[in-house]
């Protein structure tokens, strides 16, 4: 029998770093990964056979949990038939017509494979549809790998960038304009110096990279009046958010329409699915139909339709409004459990996602989130892990509930607190 030792041993001979994404290497919290042998619930088995109550869910994508009998039964019918074909099919279609029904700012949609491909295709639209350059982004906010994304703040805050990771060149973030999280006075500083030439702004509408961070009141139509009155685009990174916070998106929660929408996780009910979409009259510039080129392979490939389709049908009758009253409880009884054991605790929370940070300040940005104690977090994963909850290892993470998690697992997990000491 392997153990998780023995496969990580194995797995960092062939593979860099042991994993196929820097996160699930563990790195932050000082410890080293589970090696995950099945799902079932809101339950992972790992390869030792020890059960843990999955608050990751995949980063995000199981809100039915793992292997819903819906998901599954659809899964193996679509199976019978083939897995891709190259070519349109009619499960295309009925994705996307859930996706359009469902999110306000979207009249047509383009399905890709990753939330990176639905974000980096969506800026390029945004840049062939304004013809011009620069794009906004919110430090702390992550959009995925693509090359624009990866910078980081250059001197002072609100100004140009710098490559955030060896192999980007300057010139490429030249046109990547930051800002902090919650801050419109930074954006609109950035927008009287630059705003003819602006592109878009990005945004995560909650952010989940930093923690669970909410828009202040005003922010996000700050940000859509900005865009409105320099003529750039809007756009909402609900790759997290999509049907998390809401069946409408975090656009829908909070009323606000993005001139375009980027959708992952949840629309693929755990297969790579991404997408992107908006106004007709936008979404009409991308190939064939208009000049600014994406592809992809595997892009709506029947498999991967087949398990979102499932998802959004349970998900279309699912009551989100129960499930975030259920995950505020549990956030605030943890918060109350650590507080009780001396530790300084904010929760942040909106509907399924929560984040306890260890601090006695309120958490609004990046900055504020660095400045949490980040090694009472490593210690508070790492004991939680031994007691059989699984936590995202990363203080900058969201732990995700889910419609399959009981009152049973709730009370197991804030019992593993009880017993945490530091
Ligand atoms: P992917 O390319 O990983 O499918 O999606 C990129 C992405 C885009 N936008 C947002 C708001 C995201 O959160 C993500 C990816 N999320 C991370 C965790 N927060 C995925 C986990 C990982 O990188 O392994």
């Amino acid at each position: 029998m392997t153990d998780s030792k023995q496969l990580f041993a194995k797995a960092k001979e062939l593979i860099p770093g042991g994993v196929n994404s820097p996160v699930r290497a563990c790195l932050s919290v000082q410890t080293d990964p589970l090696f995950i042998a099945r799902g079932e619930g809101p339950f992972i088995y790992s390869e030792e056979g020890r059960r843990y109550i999955d608050y990751v869910l995949s980063w995000g994508p199981l809100i039915l949990g793992h292997l819903h009998p819906e998901v599954k039964k659809a899964l193996l019918e679509t199976l019978e038939k083939g897995t891709s074909f190259g070519a349109p099919c009619a499960l295309e279609i009925e994705l996307a017509e859930l996706i359009v029904d469902a999110i306000p700012g979207i009249e047509m949609v383009r399905m890709v494979n990753s939330g990176t491909e639905a974000t980096m295709s969506a800026v390029r639209l945004a840049r062939g549809y304004t013809k011009r350059k620069k794009i906004v982004k919110f430090i702390g906010c992550y959009h995925g790998h693509a090359d624009s994304f990866l910078a980081s703040a250059g001197s002072g805050v609100a100004t140009l960038s710098i490559p955030g990771t060896p192999g980007i060149p300057e010139e490429t973030v030249a046109h990547t304009l930051l800002a902090e999280y919650n801050d419109l006075d930074q954006v609109e500083d950035l927008f009287k110096r630059y705003g003819d030439d602006i592109a878009a702004v990005i945004v995560e509408p909650v952010a989940g990279n930093m923690g669970v961070i909410l828009p202040e009141e005003g922010f996000l139509q700050g940000l859509r009046e900005l865009t409105f009155r320099y003529g750039s685009l809007l756009i909402f990174d609900e790759v997290i958010t999509g049907f998390r916070v809401d069946y409408r998106g975090a656009q829908g929660y909070f009323g606000i329409e993005p001139d375009l929408t980027c959708l992952g996780k949840i629309i693929g009910g755990g297969l790579p699915v991404g997408a992107y979409g908006g106004k007709k009259q936008i979404m009409e510039h991308i190939a064939p139909c208009g000049p600014v080129y994406q592809a992809g392979t595997l892009s709506g490939n029947p498999l991967a339709m087949s398990a979102g389709i499932a998802t959004l049908k349970v998900l279309q009758t699912s009551d989100y409004k129960l499930l975030a009253e259920q995950t505020k409880k549990l956030a605030l009884s943890l918060k109350e459990i650590l507080e009780k054991k001396g530790l300084d605790v904010q929760v942040n929370t909106i509907s399924s996602m929560f984040t306890l940070f260890f601090t006695d300040k309120p958490v609004k940005n990046f900055s504020q989130a660095k400045a949490c104690e980040q090694e009472i977090f490593a210690s508070f994963y790492r004991q939680m892990r031994k007691q059989g909850v699984y936590l995202a290892p990363s203080a900058f993470e969201t732990s995700f509930n889910s419609f399959v998690h009981t009152e049973q697992e709730w009370q197991e997990t804030l019992r593993a607190a009880e017993a945490l000491e530091f």
